[in-house]
């Protein structure tokens, strides 16, 4: 059965279009009137949201949809400098990158600064450093200690520095302060019979107690528990080579404890309480001296008398459980016990540098120590640059070569590298 179409649907009817019976939008066919409506609802919408909304009025104006087709010049032309640091590429360790977070091989370590509020545009100097040089790819986390509470102004200014974690802590009072037991008159006639042969700090009694807490708390700081390896750094240090290697994981492949980068000594005439100490605890325990120990380093007569050979503390890295197991915690308790941190010379005899250096010496085997000749530092005075011209180049030191301290004149690398020998 065939339909004839009805005469008034029709679309080619006879009458001009403005005699048409339908008004013009009837007559389109379906879809297209569909359409127009839709369109015409949509530009409804965007004159009524343009109206009353200006954010939408804004980000659809002319002006804004040209810069999108004209493809407008950033206003900040220094990509170094990002105007907005939020929008950032994430760093390479945050994605699992270079030494990154989701890397297998990451070590459990951190960096350690013992400062005072006081020290803030030092310790602001040696961050930068150590990110621009190392950390700005590894993304290791920062403690920072103190006696003191943190003022709101350091922990500022230190934070905005790294996008690494950062922990500001207090060191609990009896870590810190000169023990009662210590008898104050006797300590105040060693500080003044120091004071009278012209030794450094030999009047400071913080000094002493900075000395005993890096000797033997700092470790069992509860925000240090959760780390096996440390990076000492001190306010106004610099590192002067760009690592291409994560220290912390070599020392653990390489099974190392210790490792230092300035090995220096005393010239000065010295009272060897300490080495008298350390004799008798040796004496006590025999069983803690390690075989292959790098004895020959503090001494030239085979442990009779020390030689005042020691690591500079002021950069470290190592195990802290070596600090932690019972040899060093009973060495570390017998030394203290006899107030030689307050009654004794100055801090550089009874402080933690040769207190660890002794310690590292004598209780482990000397490849246990690792002298990290790649990595260039500077704490003033003295400083460490790579004198081998390959690897100077490889970390792009800016140091002056012939100032480093390796083979210098209060240097004990010769005592050092003879126990290789
Ligand atoms: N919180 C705190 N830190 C200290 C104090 N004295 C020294 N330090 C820190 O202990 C470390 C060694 O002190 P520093 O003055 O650099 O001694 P030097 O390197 O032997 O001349 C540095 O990290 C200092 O910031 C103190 O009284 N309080
Ligand atoms: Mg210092």
């Amino acid at each position: 059965m065939q339909f004839a179409p009805e005469p008034h649907r029709r679309i080619g009817h006879n009458y001009p279009s403005f005699l048409s019976p339908h008004p013009p939008l009837m007559a389109l066919n379906k879809p297209t009137r569909y359409l127009l409506l839709a369109l015409g609802i949509l530009l409804s919408l965007h004159f009524l949201l343009s109206a009353t909304h200006e954010p939408y009025s804004k980000a659809t104006s002319l002006s804004s949809l040209s810069s999108v087709w004209t493809k407008d010049k950033p206003k900040y032309s220094d990509t170094a400098i990002p105007a907005h640091p939020e929008f950032d590429p994430p760093p390479k360790w945050a994605t699992g990158g270079v030494g990154g977070a989701a890397n297998a091989t990451r070590a459990n370590a951190t960096f350690v600064m013992l400062a005072r509020n006081s020290d803030v545009n030092g310790a602001v100097q040696s961050i930068r450093s150590i990110e621009d040089r190392f950390n700005r790819e590894y993304g290791y986390p920062y403690v920072f200690l103190n006696e003191e509470p943190w003022t709101d102004e350091f922990k500022k200014r230190i934070s905005v520095l790294t996008k690494a974690p950062i922990e500001f802590g207090v060191i609990p009072h009896d870590w810190w302060f000169q023990p009662d037991w210590i008898d104050e008159e006797r300590a105040t006639q060693g500080r003044k019979k120091m004071e009278e042969q012209g030794i450094i700090y030999a009047g400071s009694v913080s000094y002493r107690n900075m000395c005993r807490f890096n000797s033997g708390f700092f470790f069992k700081h509860e925000m240090l528990l959760k780390y096996r390896w440390y990076w000492r750094i001190e306010p106004d240090v610099m590192f002067h080579c760009t690592l291409n290697f994560d220290p912390f994981v070599y020392m653990e492949k390489q099974k190392k404890t210790y490792a230092f980068t300035i090995a220096l000594y005393e010239w000065a005439a010295t009272i060897p309480t300490l080495w008298d100490t350390v004799k008798n605890f040796i004496k006590e325990n025999p069983t803690y001296v390690a075989a292959n120990n790098a004895m020959g380093f503090l001494s030239e007569n085979n442990g009779h008398d020390f030689n005042m050979c020691h690591f500079w503390s002021n950069f470290e890295i190592a195990d802290m459980d070596f600090w932690r197991g019972e040899i060093y915690t009973k060495f570390f308790e017998y030394l203290d016990k006899t107030g030689g941190f307050y009654y004794e010379a100055s801090c550089s005899r009874w402080g933690d540098a040769p207190v660890h250096s002794i310690a590292a010496s004598i209780f482990l085997p000397k490849d246990k120590i690792h002298f990290f000749n790649e990595i260039g530092y500077e704490h003033p005075p003295n400083q460490h640059c790579p004198k081998d011209d390959e690897i100077w180049k490889k970390g792009m030191c800016g140091c002056d070569q012939g100032k480093t301290h390796d083979y210098g004149p209060y240097s004990c690398q010769h005592q050092w590298d003879r126990i290789f020998q």
